[in-house]
């Protein structure tokens, strides 16, 4: 059977168990996943649309992938749109997959932007596909790579979509991904190091949630008594209400870091960005370091010991080892949970203070705790903006099942937390979706917002109106640490529940504490009927929050 490249594809992501794809035009496949009955997202815009197949992937972690398209060739304006949204999904390593059309054959070294060197430093693999017959080929590799080792973005570029070839002479086989389990030696040694350390430390990143290993690193932090953080990208891969749990930042979490002297890192790079903590003199500590690959070992802090292989297979052998040892008795260490129990206590006092607070402007804590009141924490998704927002609630938002909350950004770009909703929506229809925003993520997602509304997908964006940059302002660090680029209209001179509320959203704004509450509730009922929300809460800037150990001001 002849047929051309764009339903080639088409249907091999059907045979992948792709169910929609997001986009913005123009890509010669979307015709094609038309014509073959795939339903298309059409977001406003191509970062948006990049974004939200991440987001999915994300969301899923990896279980289903998500799928974009957007603009490429020589008139790649979509892609250069594009870019943004692929750079954080490389930042964050997301396996999503964007196809867009490739520079034909004749044509390269035509425009002044260079599709291809700009692709790669944005993807884990950039496939070109110079012959239709090729096409089982490139997407067999792409959904390998998708599905297996470290995760990362993969873009497929397609030069001439109407060419044809035969669908049978090389029939696609949905690829399954394949796991890497760690060499037993390594494992002995690790358990060695583990037993041997007075107070060691777990320190669980996204790796975890991708393996779906959360039960077992349960199982494992239980069986050693081991106390757990988790980086913001891997909130909720451990329980948050466990009572090994210690945080993900603030200075519980410090104490912890400081006072460690074995780190079991399990999924994590490892790598103190801006958003994540650097390891306190970790010369003077033993760090094992589990990983799907090598590419982070020895990379910021020297590695004593690795583990190399999927986190599932890893956690499940160190426990196994260490039940073997022990006789299945684990590791008796005094009273672990009763120490992390005390420590939290004292780290998180002064938020749940402010969790209560009945001022007015409202404090934002106060909106946090009143969301975490009124959501269902075991069925529902909650995600930050870059800016207080991310590190508010990456501070106190207890977080029950993984991807309850999505942290995101080892580099944070504004905005995405729109698409996170969107895609948690896609992902969990019955699950409430809440994305809450400061200002500047609200600019970025307005031209974004009549996709809720075309899609009736019923999402509520709590807007923490606070007038500015509240992180930047003046007064906080000093003189501030940017006052000049601080400011812009806030509720006084603009009503923001009256703009986005004559688009067609529900929206309410609230100046009262004890109307947030009531606010939520409406906002999540409206929702179950597939409308989206728009809530502005009149709030006090108040850039306080937990740090990173070693990151300065955050
Ligand atoms: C695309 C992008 N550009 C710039 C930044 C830098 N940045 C981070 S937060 C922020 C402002 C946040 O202000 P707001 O949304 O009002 O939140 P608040 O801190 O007041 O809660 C800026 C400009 C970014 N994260 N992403
Ligand atoms: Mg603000």
């Amino acid at each position: 059977m002849t047929i051309d490249v764009a339903t080639g594809i088409v249907r091999i992501l059907k045979q992948e168990g792709v169910g929609w794809v997001s986009t913005f035009p123009v890509c010669r496949v979307n015709n094609a996943l038309g014509r073959e009955g795939v339903p298309m997202l059409m977001m406003r815009d191509d970062r948006y649309a990049v974004a939200v197949a991440d987001a999915f992937s994300r969301i899923t972690a990896g279980s289903r992938i998500g799928v974009a398209t957007f603009q490429g060739g020589v008139n790649a304006a979509g892609m250069q749109y594009a870019y943004a949204g692929m750079a954080q999904a490389y930042e964050d390593g997301s396996p999503v997959l964007c196809i867009t059309d490739g520079v034909p054959a004749g044509a390269s070294g035509n425009s002044q932007y260079d599709v291809a060197s700009a692709m790669k430093t944005v993807s884990k693999w950039f496939g070109y596909l110079d012959r239709p017959e090729r096409t089982p080929e490139l997407m067999r590799r792409a959904f390998t790579m998708l599905r297996s080792g470290r995760p990362g973005p993969v873009i497929l570029a397609i030069p001439n979509a109407t060419a044809t070839y035969d669908e049978t002479a090389d029939p696609y086989r949905p690829v399954k991904g394949w796991k890497s389990a760690p060499d037993p030696a390594d494992v002995r040694a690790a358990v060695d190091l583990l037993l041997r350390a007075r107070n060691p430390l777990i320190y669980a990143g996204e790796g975890v949630i991708y393996a779906g290993a959360s039960e077992d690193l349960k199982a494992l932090a239980e069986l050693v008594n081991v106390p757990v953080i988790t980086t913001l990208k891997a909130k909720g891969a451990f329980s948050e209400n466990h009572p090994l749990f210690v945080g993900v930042r603030g200075d519980q979490v410090a104490h912890y870091l400081n006072k460690s002297d074995l780190i079991l890192a399990v999924g994590s790079s490892l790598s103190p960005g801006r958003f994540s903590h650097g390891i306190p003199d970790a010369a003077t500590k033993t760090i094992i370091h589990c990983n799907v690959d090598e590419l982070h070992i020895n990379k910021m802090y020297p590695t004593a010991h690795a583990v190399i292989g999927d986190a599932r297979l890893t956690l499940q052998a160190l426990r196994q080892e260490v039940s073997d040892r022990t006789s299945g008795a684990g590791r008796a260490a005094g009273d672990v949970a009763a120490e992390v129990k005390a420590a939290r206590d004292q780290g998180l006092a002064r938020y749940r203070q402010v969790m209560n607070s009945d001022e007015t402007p409202i404090n934002p804590y106060r909106v946090y705790g009143d969301l975490m009141e009124v959501l269902d924490l075991r069925n529902s998704f909650v995600t930050h903006e870059s800016g207080n927002t991310r590190d508010q609630l990456s501070t106190v938002f207890d977080t029950l099942i993984p991807r309850g909350f999505l942290g995101w950004g080892n580099v944070s770009t504004l905005g995405f937390s729109l698409a996170a909703a969107i895609a948690a929506k896609k992902a969990f229809p019955d699950r409430a979706s809440v994305a809450v925003t400061g200002e500047a993520g609200l600019g970025y997602m307005f031209g974004n917002l009549e996709v809720l509304l075309r899609e009736k997908l019923g999402i509520t964006v709590v807007h923490i109106s606070n007038g500015g940059f509240a992180g930047y302002g003046p007064g906080f660090w000093g003189p501030g640490h940017d006052p000049f680029t601080h400011r812009v209209l806030g509720p006084n001179e603009v009503d923001m529940s009256k703009v986005i509320g004559s688009l067609g959203f529900h929206t309410e704004r609230v100046g009262e504490p004890a109307a947030i509450i009531p606010a939520l509730r409406q906002a999540l009922d409206v929702n179950t009927s597939g409308r989206p929300a728009y809530i502005e809460f009149i709030c006090c800037q108040y850039p306080v929050y937990g740090q990173w150990v070693g990151r300065g001001e955050g």
